[in-house]
Formats: structure tokens, C-alpha cells, sequence
């Protein structure tokens, strides 16, 4: 009698979505995918996490009634349930652990840097608003998206410890720079891993991925590109093309 489907709440052009989507996705899990709308969508996250107040957050897997609301612990379930080469491998959980807690430092960080560039840009003030709105209102509607992108700044408290992002990325740059500097291809050594997929995605807030993988989210290339940071850790950006092309093909 259960034939409900397996759903992932997600946002298309989000890397935390994608992480979860890429791990599902090496393990040949078939979903649906649901796309979440900041703020407009808020409500009905709550409602199925049966959750009113504190922070909800995208992606969220629905696997027929169990409920994952972290990329870390729907990529665990993934592993779990799936069928193909283990993205944690045994015995070394805990390196793959510590190198998502990496991912998140690092990734909270650049997307501060990120949205705080938007807000306080005008010329970044469309980004917020839906993409094909028409010219004609844009300006009408550029106070209600800049409204919107202040909210999500309030929302993950980007404003605390401003100066202090770019410090925070650039040092979770330098060690991912450190643990590839003989040139091998995955984090783990010898076996493609979750670490790579968690650190690959934070290379999306730095040069995003060809959008043959995942589309670009609202400010274009031109917003969620780091100029200096990607010609400094240019290497980097490369051993995410490449993980890309070897192991996300099939989507
Ligand atoms: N630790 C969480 C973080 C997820 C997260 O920060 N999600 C953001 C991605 S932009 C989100 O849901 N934003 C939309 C919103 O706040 O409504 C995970 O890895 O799943």
C-alpha cells in the first residue's frame, strides 16, 4: 500500500542541493524532485517537517515518510540504500565527516561574501527577483527583491562577523589546495568519495560549474564568481571540471 514517492525539496542552483542530488544520483535512487522557492515555499516546509518556527532549510528528502533534513545526512542515507561504489567508505567515515564540516564553513562563508555584494550593489538588486520577470515592472519590483535578499542575509546572520568571511573561505581554499598538491584526484586518495563531492561545491560560489551539470542561480556567472579566488586557485577549479566530467555524467 505504500507507493508514495521518494521527493528531494530542493533549489535547483543551490550546491547544498546539489550535493544531496549528486550523491542520490551516483547511487541510481530514482525521485522526484520538488522545487523550493525561498520564502514563498517556507510554509510548506513546515508543514511536512511539522516545524513552525526555527530555521527550515532545503535539501529535504522525503524517502516515503522518513524525513532527511541535511545534504550530509541524505548523501548517508544514500550510501545506505543505494547501489553503487560507497561514498564513505569503510573505516573512513570520519575524514569524509570532516571534510563536509570543511565544505560548510567554507560554503557559508563565500555565499555570505556572496549575498552581501547583492545587497549592497545595485546593480545586483535584480537578482532576487524570478527570472523572465518583464522589463517594464523591474523597476517597480527591485525594492521588494533587495527586501528579500535582506531577509536571507538576516536569516543566516550573514551581517555577524563580516570582515571575517573572506578569511574563513580563503583558509578552507588553502587546505583543500593542500591536500591536492601532488596532483591526485580525490580527497580520500585512491576512491572518489562524498569529500569530493562536498568540496567540489564549494568551487560553485568561487566558478560555477559548466551549466551542462547545474544552472546558475540569480545574479548569473557574473554574481556567483570569485575573480581573484578563481584565478588563484585556478587548479582547483579544474579538479572539479574534471571530477564533473568522471563522475556526473548521467544526469
Ligand atoms: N546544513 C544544511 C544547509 C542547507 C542550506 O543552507 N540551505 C539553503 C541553501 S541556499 C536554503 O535552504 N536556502 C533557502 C531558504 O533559506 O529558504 C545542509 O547541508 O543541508
Amino acid at each position: 500500500m505504500e507507493n508514495k514517492k521518494t521527493r528531494l525539496y530542493s533549489i535547483s542552483f543551490s550546491p547544498w542541493s546539489e550535493k544531496a542530488r549528486w550523491a542520490l544520483d551516483h547511487h541510481r535512487i530514482s525521485y522526484e524532485e520538488v522545487e523550493h522557492y525561498p520564502f514563498a515555499g517556507e510554509l510548506r516546509l513546515r508543514i511536512l517537517l511539522r516545524k513552525p518556527t526555527g530555521r527550515v532549510t532545503v535539501p529535504i528528502l522525503d524517502d516515503r515518510g522518513a524525513l532527511l533534513t541535511d545534504s550530509f545526512d541524505i548523501a548517508r542515507h544514500a550510501d545506505a540504500v543505494g547501489a553503487g561504489p560507497k561514498l564513505f567508505p569503510a573505516g573512513r567515515e570520519a575524514e569524509v565527516e570532516a571534510w563536509n564540516r570543511r565544505s560548510e564553513t567554507t560554503l557559508a562563508a563565500l555565499r555570505a561574501m556572496m549575498m552581501l555584494k547583492f545587497v549592497d550593489d545595485p546593480t545586483f538588486g535584480r537578482a532576487a527577483l524570478p527570472r523572465g520577470t518583464p522589463e517594464a515592472i523591474v523597476p517597480l519590483l527591485m525594492p521588494i527583491g533587495r527586501g528579500a535578499m535582506q531577509l536571507f542575509v538576516a536569516k543566516y546572520r550573514m551581517r555577524d562577523g563580516a570582515e571575517a568571511h573572506r578569511a574563513v573561505a580563503e583558509e578552507g581554499l588553502e587546505t583543500l589546495d593542500k591536500a591536492l598538491a601532488e596532483g591526485q584526484k580525490y580527497l580520500l586518495g585512491d576512491t572518489f568519495s562524498y569529500a569530493d563531492i562536498a568540496m567540489a561545491l564549494v568551487l560553485q560560489v568561487v566558478s560555477p560549474v559548466d551549466k551542462r551539470f547545474m544552472p546558475t542561480g540569480p545574479g548569473g556567472r557574473a554574481g556567483w564568481s570569485n575573480p581573484d579566488l578563481a584565478e588563484r586557485y585556478a587548479r582547483l577549479v579544474k579538479w572539479r571540471d574534471e571530477l564533473y566530467e568522471n563522475h556526473r555524467r548521467w544526469v
